[in-house]
């Protein structure tokens, strides 16, 4: 099978490369290394690579009509929240355009595609007090272009459906942590940078009083979710909360880290980000309808996050 997954040399694109080609599939990968690594993805070649930014509407037209993919993924984008709110006009080309364009072309040329896979976020929820977020239930809320960039995309992956009738399907992205996770920016998973701080025993800081909750899903139980619903038929033109369905604090998560580094790193607390949420989880009933069953709880995923670290 031919597959394309724009964001393939990412944190979550490079997984699910990397599972696909383990399956004996033909994968190409479009990314411009913006957050993205080259080095996360050794096993596809250069003929497979293409560094170049999504906006590049012509040469995803080109790789859609040339190579009729069974599976497109459409993870590449501006991910920083931070970035696209101080570019407003160029994060709406990287998350909007690049989506309808690539929806567009798959349209227009793609004639045995199994699904179309968009990348949304739990940001779109922003701050609304109800928990847990349902897809069915809950209001969104889009705080920052990134939020309302990502519910455009997803909203648009639905109607390609509905209108007309391409497989698409979108999962709301909860906390995702694990391997090849960026720890880079101030505004990199949370996860990502306790694990660099306690690697480099440096000093971590709390934003607020570390009581605030996410629903942290590790890389695995994020896969399962993503081929749940890329195989199913029945998930065309839907949207899905991916999390676990529980949440956890930060301190708990700090001490983990803790426990299985087996020494303490210094920490302090500061004011609370601002627009920071107090809590979050997310409703995963929809997918567990559909056989999900997530195996990492904090603690497993941790300890799995640290051993794949130690190779
Ligand atoms: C997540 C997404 C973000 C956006 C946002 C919308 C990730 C990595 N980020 O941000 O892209 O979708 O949801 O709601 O999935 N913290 C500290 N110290 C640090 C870094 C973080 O205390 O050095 C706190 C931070 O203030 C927050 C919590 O840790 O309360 C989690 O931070 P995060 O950036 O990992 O994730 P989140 O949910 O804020």
């Amino acid at each position: 099978m031919k597959v394309l997954i724009t964001g393939g040399s990412g944190f979550i694109g490079s997984h699910i490369a990397e599972r696909f080609h383990n399956e004996g599939n033909e994968v190409f990968v479009v990314d411009n290394l913006s957050t993205g690594k080259r080095e996360n993805i050794p096993f596809i070649d250069d003929a497979h690579f293409y560094q170049e930014n999504v906006q590049n509407h012509e040469l995803l037209t080109d790789l859609v009509k040339t190579h009729q993919f069974e599976y497109i993924f459409h993870l590449a984008a501006m991910v920083s929240v931070v970035e696209t709110v101080e570019k407003p006009v160029e994060s709406n080309g990287d998350n909007i355009d690049s989506t309808i364009h690539l929806l567009e072309a798959t349209r227009q040329h793609n004639t045995n595609l199994k699904k179309f896979f968009f990348a949304s976020s739990a940001a779109i929820y922003g701050d609304l007090p109800d928990l847990p977020k349902s897809v069915e239930d809950s209001n969104v809320n889009p705080l920052s272009p990134y939020a309302v960039q990502k519910f455009a995309g997803e909203q648009y992956t639905k109607i390609y459906h509905t209108l007309y009738g391409l497989p698409t399907v979108a999962l709301r992205f909860f906390n995702v942590y694990g391997p090849r996770q960026n720890p880079e920016s101030d505004y990199s998973g949370v996860l990502s940078i306790i694990n660099q701080k306690f690697l480099n025993k440096a000093p971590f800081t709390f934003f607020g009083d570390g009581k605030q909750t996410r629903d942290f899903i590790y890389i695995k139980d994020l896969l399962q979710a993503i081929w749940i619903v890329i195989e199913d038929d029945s998930t065309n033109g839907k949207v899905f909360n991916a999390g676990t369905g529980k949440q956890t604090d930060l301190i708990t998560v700090f001490n983990a880290f803790s426990d299985y580094f087996g020494y303490e790193i210094p920490y302090s607390f500061t004011d609370a980000r601002a627009g920071d949420i107090k809590h979050s989880y997310s409703d995963v009933s929809p997918l567990k309808d559909l056989g999900f069953r997530p195996e990492y709880d904090i603690m497993k995923g941790i300890a799995a996050y640290l051993k794949y670290n130690q190779k």
